[in-house]
């Protein structure tokens, strides 16, 4: 780990057993001379490489995020921050339960939210009323994190901790000197009372405090606190080790580089260095030769895929029956782990402060269909180093009779990261045949192709930035899975009968996300039901496409029943954290409406854009 107090350049000079050369590595940075050619350039980025704690990183792989907090028990994705501390009161706590569960599906490390963005701490710290020791749990005498950390030490699970810098109960909030002190407090308490920590999480929210001023984040003295008191925590997100994938869908990208002209955004002049180079994120090219002509510093700074097993972060009943099917698990293994990333998998524990039932099943079956999957490699000396030169290829012998679907490619990232494109050709019935073809490999990359059985295969590394060093090549074959579901929600009263004034509004209440109401402008959709009913709650979902323009952020809902006076129904006004996760969010008031008549009426849309789209809106009985 590598901190902006020491983020002078790094070299360390290693012998390339292969070819005895010496060749200079830079860890974890390296600073592009102004006047330096492409080929200088593209030799820089090859030699990027990941300190020891990244390296470790990620060779785990698979690692676990447990949301869990305030909003398990007030059925919210973001709280409000005044949430009374009695409502935290899981019945049956055990977080044996959550470690044993998490460690016989093959996690190797679980990252717990001391703190979410509502401020609630799960540990009773001293520098907030705001926590657990005012909660029924108890008696006031529990320590989450301390439990989970003796459950972690017992089952050999690393240990990591989520730390929302934004805090909505925190009065100090906004006042930036005075919150960063506090903040570094919290974090004081977590990295010196519970033992070692390898990863510290901090998400990029961040509001207004109550003072309505921007709370301005010490980066610095934040990671400087963890370099001090954890050296060997890698720090995601708001830290310079592992960088957000740029969405919260489970998807990674096909080319991915670790090696990256992407700043991390906790230095101070992280976004204005990206947004010179015209890059955020989420964007798709964050490494090519293109962007590498144009940047200043190359940082070794790779991804990590955040995503939950349900639809929200947090435990709600009602998505017991949307938990991610296997078939879906298995497309966030390829497109994470197959595809150069760290898969952070959220299971969240429920109100009794267990894993459900059904999610522990889930991860059973995922946790098989991979030990299945991996358990032959069909290609024989696959592990034999390779040190290719661009345009080299290498056959390799496949078991006899052999079905295969899944070819596993690995650089050996100790020496950076270099392949820009490979081939794979299978030689069937005595004849070459093309079989697969990928951009980047990294730490790992898997590709799946149809199913054949080949006599041999062989690997063409098309493009790389100098020799690459493949230090695996495997065969396997992944089982298809026959899955036909699809993530909708049904209005409890049947949509048919409903009216609305504009033709196009019928998109919105057609069954399907697919097909979306789009208006410029924050325009409200009124719809007429045709009879009263009693309604709890509503629901509202984005278009499912990837352009979320016009998606609403807040929001007031009002019924009538003579469509003339409304009454505006008791919500939190806001669908917490769609612009990175547009799942259909369901709001239950809490009490009952009766209502022929409904309205949406938009406030603000995700980025302040003037524009409304509604993919569906549906009602709660
Ligand atoms: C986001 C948060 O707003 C979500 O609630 C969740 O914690 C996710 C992992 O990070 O930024």
């Amino acid at each position: 780990m590598k901190r902006l107090t020491t983020l002078l350049l790094v070299a360390a000079t290693i012998t390339s057993c292969a070819t005895l050369n010496k060749e200079q590595y830079y860890e974890q940075h390296v600073a592009i001379p102004k006047d330096a050619t492409i080929e200088e350039r593209i030799e820089l980025a090859s030699h990027v490489v990941p300190s020891p704690q990244q390296l470790a990183w990620q060779k785990m792989e698979f690692t676990a995020f447990l949301h869990f907090g305030m909003n398990t028990f007030t059925d919210n994705e973001w709280g409000s921050g005044n949430d009374s501390p009695e409502l935290f009161n899981p019945t049956e706590l055990d977080c044996e339960q959550w470690v044993s569960t998490l460690k016989e599906a093959g996690f190797k490390m679980v990252i717990l939210t001391a703190k979410h963005h509502d401020g609630f701490c799960l540990w009773p710290t001293a520098t907030t009323e705001y926590s657990v020791k005012n909660s029924p749990w108890r008696e006031g005498r529990g320590d989450v994190v301390a439990e989970l950390r003796e459950a972690c030490r017992k089952h050999d699970m690393k240990f990591g901790v989520y730390l929302s810098p934004w805090d909505r109960n925190a009065e100090c909030y906004g006042d930036s000197p005075a919150y960063n002190k506090f903040f570094i407090a919290q974090l004081t308490e977590l990295l010196t009372n519970y033992g070692r920590v390898d990863e510290v999480w901090f998400d990029g929210a961040c509001g207004e405090g109550p003072n309505g001023k921007r709370q301005e984040y010490d980066w610095v003295a934040i990671l400087a606190t963890i370099d001090r008191l954890q050296p060997q925590a890698v720090t995601a997100i708001m830290g310079d080790d592992v960088r957000w994938v740029g969405n919260e869908g489970g998807r990674g990208r096909t080319t991915e580089w670790s090696a990256t002209p992407f700043t991390p955004q906790s230095y101070s002049h992280g976004r204005a260095a990206n947004t010179a180079l015209g890059i955020e994120e989420m964007s798709k090219d964050l490494g090519s030769r293109e962007l590498l002509a144009r940047a200043t510093d190359i940082y070794w700074y790779p991804s990590e895929v955040d995503v939950s097993i349900r639809p929200g972060w947090f435990y709600h009943e009602w998505q017991d029956e949307h938990v991610r099917s296997l078939a879906n698990l298995v497309d966030i293994y390829f497109s994470s782990i197959g595809c150069n990333s760290v898969l952070l998998l959220n299971i969240p524990p429920d109100r009794r402060g267990l894993i459900h039932e059904i999610d522990a099943q889930r991860l059973k079956e995922l946790s098989q269909y991979v030990e299945t999957m991996f358990a032959h490699n069909m290609l024989r000396k696959g592990s034999r180093a390779w040190q290719a030169k661009e345009g080299e290829t290498r056959e390799y012998e496949v078991t006899k009779g052999a079905m295969v679907n899944t070819i596993l490619l690995a650089e050996d990232i100790s020496r950076g990261q270099r392949v820009e494109s490979f081939k794979v050709e299978a030689l069937i019935n005595g004849e070459w045949h093309y079989t697969a073809e990928g951009t980047t490999i990294g730490y790992k990359r898997l590709v799946r192709f149809s199913d054949c059985y080949p006599e041999r295969i062989r690997v063409t590394i098309c493009q790389s930035r100098g020799d690459a060093n493949i230090a695996n090549v495997g065969l396997y074959y992944a089982k298809p899975i026959i899955d036909g579901r699809r993530y909708e929600i049904a209005s409890d009263v049947d949509t048919q009968a409903w009216s609305v004034e504009e033709e196009d509004a019928r998109m919105a209440i057609d069954g399907s996300r697919e097909t979306t109401w789009q208006k410029d402008g924050l325009v409200p959709l009124i719809i007429d039901m045709g009879d009263t009913e009693t309604i709890k709650g509503f629901y509202y979902s984005t278009t499912s496409g990837d352009n979320l323009e016009g998606t609403i952020f807040k929001y007031r809902f009002k019924v009538s029943v003579d469509g003339q006076s409304w009454t505006e129904c008791v919500s939190n006004g806001e669908f917490s954290n769609i612009k990175n996760n547009p799942i259909p969010y369901i709001v239950r008031f809490g009490r009952e409406y009766e209502a022929r008549y409904i309205m949406l009426e938009p406030l603000q849309e995700i980025d302040g854009r003037m524009k409304t789209t509604i993919g569906e809106i549906g009602i709660i009985k």
